[in-house]
């Protein structure tokens, strides 16, 4: 369970006096310049919410929960200047009254305005990202009191707001942007139509060239923010967003103008914070250290409470499986780089293209494009374009293969785009990482739970493979287990192959005599078969990915208790293996339990297969079945897939 040691410590409700924040209102029809008290209003105001975000923000961090810093900081001026408006707008009949954000990441602010807005006691804000705490990762409508909004998925902000702003004709709309967000292809739609359309749409964009693998004018060359929306008919402005002289002029000049317009709000990310000022570590939650050194000289009593956070422990060592654990997310990167380690440099250049999507760290493909640049492509925040052109370098002529990478989460936006992948006879190799629930302090927007939506062509359609490796090698003793031998047997096979990863490491499944189960030197990874765990003779479980551990769990335990169960991991999804299914299909019972949708996963499918085949044991499903709570392990026990949960499950079924 986590640890939360800032409950004993000894502060009034919050170490920062929210009292000091003064808001006054401001209307940009008649407030077109500032005067020298409004000016130092708002800069003390900044200056006080900023500290603010820096401070419980850095508890995530300390906490262990991540989370992020920068992207909220730099806001704050856009921000404050907007409460001013709405503030002056007192019968609400000029403004929505939300601050919008495509940038879900950046939900720092809304908790904040929650807070402001009297939704939230201050004090909750010390528990940023914690399990139950309402304040996940991203802005989740109905479920934190205050925030009007649910955001999180970049790119998917804009059109709704559209929306809002076509059903209130006659009031502008906010949105805060972000040269992220502004790369997906969506937004260049929501462009078109807020113009097509003269809606009242207002911009702010926060260009501060950094995302997470880095920085778009190197990775994106020839992308810019100011010029892509001017050439779609925005007006813009463009401002230094740490100058109000600059910056509030501008924002005066687009609410002025009549239709959508945009200030592009030019900053290093994170300003002045010593340490992470314009590098992409200021994206995610500012490390203990460097909030450290910022808070002490204006809050020292912040500092401190920082010092004493310590991070959250979850442990759930398991039966028959390993304590140790390992990250398969990265090692599909070492997987991948030790097949092209096989062939030369010039044939992989001629053969293989990867392409990311701004989470190279994330998803393993960093290892790839420091082993292998020859094949490396970086790219935007562009999922479906991307994976698009994997695809078409995998396609149209026989031996080349295109690689992608995301979070699972985003697999549902390429949907169409693999169809008609599909439909070409690409050949593309795609690592979804972070499926399932597990550690998804991220929480719902963020669950990669509908991987099945991806085995969407008809039953005589170019091939599609959805493997689910159950554990990657151990960095220490070096013989591959299944994810790399997935990879490898997978690699340069036809088709759209998909290979899934949790966010969580896992540990290595272990055999009944204590050996690696994937260690074995006889062991050999056949497409479409799946793997007996534990044979068994009253009934199965059927399990993958990240909660197989955890039925092998409460399968040892209950053959244990005398019970003869078995265990199947299912590492090709959507193929049927025929000689195990008729095996455990005769058996008592047959219980699927995994870290996927519920509704659409396994369990979904299982029941119609057994059927088809004559086969009636009694049948159970269990999955991801609620919205997120937050935090990290907690979310495994809050679906009730925990292997007590799994067990207890097991003997509903056993008569
Ligand atoms: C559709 C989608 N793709 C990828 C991500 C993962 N992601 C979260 S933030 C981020 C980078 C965002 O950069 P920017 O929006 O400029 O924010 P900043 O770094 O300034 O905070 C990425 C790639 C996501 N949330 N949504």
């Amino acid at each position: 369970m986590s640890v939360n040691k800032v409950q004993d410590w000894e502060f009034e409700k919050f170490p920062i006096d929210l009292k000091k924040y003064k808001p006054f209102p401001l209307d940009p029809k008649k407030d077109k310049t500032l005067t020298q008290e409004q000016k130092d209003g708002l800069i003390a105001n900044i200056s006080l919410l900023r500290d603010v975000v820096v401070f419980f923000t850095a508890t995530g961090a300390a906490r262990g929960l991540a989370g992020h810093t920068g992207g909220a900081f730099d806001t704050i001026p856009e921000v404050v200047i907007l409460l001013s408006f709405l503030l002056a707008d007192t019968d609400k009949s000029k403004y929505v009254d939300i601050l919008f954000d495509e940038a879900g990441h950046r939900v720092a602010t809304q908790y904040l305005l929650s807070v402001l807005d009297g939704h939230l006691p201050v004090e909750q804000l010390l528990h940023y990202r914690e399990a139950y705490s309402h304040l996940p990762g991203h802005p989740e409508l109905g479920f934190t009191p205050g925030v009007k909004f649910s955001s999180g998925r970049l790119g998917h902000m804009w059109p709704l707001v559209n929306g809002v702003a076509l059903a209130e004709r006659e009031k502008t709309v906010f949105m805060l942007g972000s040269d992220g967000s502004q790369q997906e292809g969506d937004d260049a739609e929501a462009a078109r139509l807020a113009v097509a359309q003269g809606l009242n749409v207002k911009l702010f964009i926060d260009d501060n060239d950094v995302t997470i693998a880095g920085h778009p004018s190197e990775y994106l060359k020839g992308y810019t923010v100011a010029k892509t929306l001017e050439g779609h008919g925005l007006k813009v402005v463009e401002a230094n967003g740490e100058d109000l002289d600059s910056l509030y002029p501008a924002i005066v000049e687009i609410m002025n103008h009549q239709g959508p317009a945009a200030v592009v709000v030019h900053r290093p990310m994170a300003p002045k914070i010593k340490g992470i000022e314009g590098s992409s570590h200021a994206h995610d939650a500012i490390k203990v250290e460097p909030a450290i050194e910022y808070l002490d000289p204006r809050h020292p009593k912040c500092a401190n409470i920082l010092r004493a956070i310590q991070p959250s422990t979850y442990s759930d060592i398991l039966s028959g499986s390993t304590k140790e654990k390992g990250a398969c997310r990265v090692e599909f990167g070492e997987a991948v780089s030790r097949v092209l380690d096989k062939t030369s440099k010039d044939d992989n250049k001629s053969k293989v293209l990867v392409v990311d999507s701004d989470l190279e760290g994330s998803t393993g493909l960093n290892v790839i494009h420091k082993k292998h640049p020859e094949v490396f492509l970086s790219s935007g925040i562009m999922e479906r374009g991307n994976f698009s052109a994997a695809a078409g370098w995998g396609a149209f002529k026989a031996d080349r293969f295109g690689v992608f990478s995301t979070f699972s989460a985003f697999s549902e936006m390429i949907i169409s785009e693999l169809t008609m992948a599909r439909l070409n006879f690409a050949n593309v190799l795609t690592h979804f990482s972070h499926s399932g629930v597990d550690e998804m302090a991220d929480n719902t927007c963020h669950f990669g739970i509908n991987n099945f939506f991806l085995d969407n062509g008809l039953e005589d359609a170019y091939e599609t493979r959805l493997y689910f490796p159950a554990d990657c090698t151990d960095r220490f003793t070096h013989p591959p287990t299944h994810l790399p031998r997935i990879v490898d047997k997978v690699f340069y096979e036809k088709g759209l192959r998909f290979v899934f990863s949790t966010r969580s490491k896992v540990p290595w499944i272990l055999k009944e005599d204590g050996s690696k189960f994937f260690e074995d030197p006889s062991y050999k990874f056949i497409p479409g078969k799946d793997e007996i765990i534990r044979k068994g003779s009253k009934g199965y479980v059927v399990s993958y990915g990240d909660i197989l551990h955890r039925a092998l769990d409460a399968v040892d335990r209950l053959r244990k208790e005398g019970l003869d169960i078995g265990l199947i991991n299912k590492s090709t999804l959507n193929v049927v293996d025929e000689d195990v299914i008729k095996e455990i299909g005769k058996t008592e019972f047959v219980l699927v339990a995994e870290s996927l949708n519920q509704k659409t996963g396994l369990g979904s499918k299982f029941g119609t297969w057994l059927l088809e085949r004559d086969l009636r044991p009694r049948y159970g499903y269990m999955g991801t079945n609620k919205e997120g709570c937050g935090g990290l392990g907690e979310q495994i026990g809050h679906q009730g897939l925990d292997s007590a949960s799994i067990a207890l499950k097991i003997k509903q079924l056993i008569k």
